[in-house]
């Protein structure tokens, strides 16, 4: 706990600091040798976002390619674990679906449509129907179990690897509510959205794709991190009081600790809204 809080008043110290280097100067940071080769091209749903070497994830034992990427953090004494990748194409269905079986990931998060201001943002790459099987070549895919909720589609999904017999189980979690190139009107959404996932969610890496996998693919992963050690917060007055008899008395007491992230937050909140501009998928020329 006490690491924890460390690691985020380390991560808003960092912010702070870094106002004036704006995050899209970053430089990048390996080559993309591998998503450029020619074989791979066709397997790219947008030419200008490819997967570094180092951070791919690699298919089969031959290696072989897919535009995702594993997103590996250590906050405080917590270990986040994601595949961040792109919409399949109608072409990497099969590559899709054995990286899933290859680390074993137990959910999908999909925060894309299909279709966006009709434009194909990703290809539909799961059984729609119960009792008709997706045949992928190497996998038959059964949809098992499906519910619609307000947010967000829940899709049970029974991976069975034909040559073998073995078998695997996936949820699928559409988002619905994400407006294209915008972000969800109200954080509850997303919140009650991930609340559901981190509870279906035991082994693997958690696998989470939008069109191109970098915008909003990364404001899940990142609201994710950020809430989970906002709710670890709650164990820090509880350790605090395995030490020390009675720590923080008051219940003002303790909300004044509340109130105290919060107007560091609304002072980042409006350090970013002045002096900067989040990248937005306009600035990328469309290809
Ligand atoms: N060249 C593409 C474009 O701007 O249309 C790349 C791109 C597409 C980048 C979508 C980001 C996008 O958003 P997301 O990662 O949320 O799917
Ligand atoms: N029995 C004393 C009282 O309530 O006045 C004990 C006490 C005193 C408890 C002060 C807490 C106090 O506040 P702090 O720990 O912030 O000095």
């Amino acid at each position: 706990s006490g690491s924890r809080v460390k690691a985020l008043i380390q991560i808003l110290q960092h912010q702070l600091d870094q106002q004036e280097l704006a995050l899209e100067h970053l430089k990048p940071s390996d080559n993309c040798l591998v998503g450029k080769a020619p074989e791979n091209r066709d397997k790219n749903r947008y030419r200008d976002i490819l997967p570094y070497d180092k951070t791919r994830v690699a298919i089969g034992e031959n290696q072989d390619y897919i535009n995702a990427s594993y997103i590996r953090m250590q906050v405080g004494s917590e270990e986040f674990f994601y595949i961040s990748s792109q919409g399949p194409l109608p072409s990497t269905v099969l590559a899709f679906w054995q990286m899933i079986w290859e680390n074993k990931s137990d959910v999908i998060a999909m925060m894309t449509q299909e279709v966006e201001r009709g434009r194909i943002k990703c290809h539909k790459y799961w059984p729609e129907k119960l009792g008709v099987p997706l045949d992928t070549g190497r996998y038959l895919l059964h949809l098992v179990n499906q519910q619609h909720l307000e947010y967000f589609h829940i899709k049970v999904i029974h991976m069975v690897e034909t040559e073998t017999g073995e078998t695997h189980f996936v949820r699928h979690l559409k988002f619905t509510h994400w407006p294209d190139h915008g972000v969800p009107q109200c954080s509850e959404q997303l919140v009650r959205f991930i609340r559901y996932l981190r509870a279906v969610h035991h082994k693997g890496p958690v696998t989470v794709h939008c069109s191109a996998g970098i915008g909003r693919t990364g404001v899940l992963i990142c609201t994710d991190v950020i809430l989970s050690l906002i709710e670890n917060d709650f164990d820090i007055v509880k350790e605090m009081r395995l030490q020390r008899h009675g720590m923080i008395q008051t219940k003002e007491q303790y909300l004044f600790c509340y109130k105290v992230w919060l107007e560091v937050l609304q002072g980042i909140l409006q350090l970013h809204g002045n002096q900067w501009q989040p990248e937005s998928p306009r600035d990328h020329k469309v290809v």
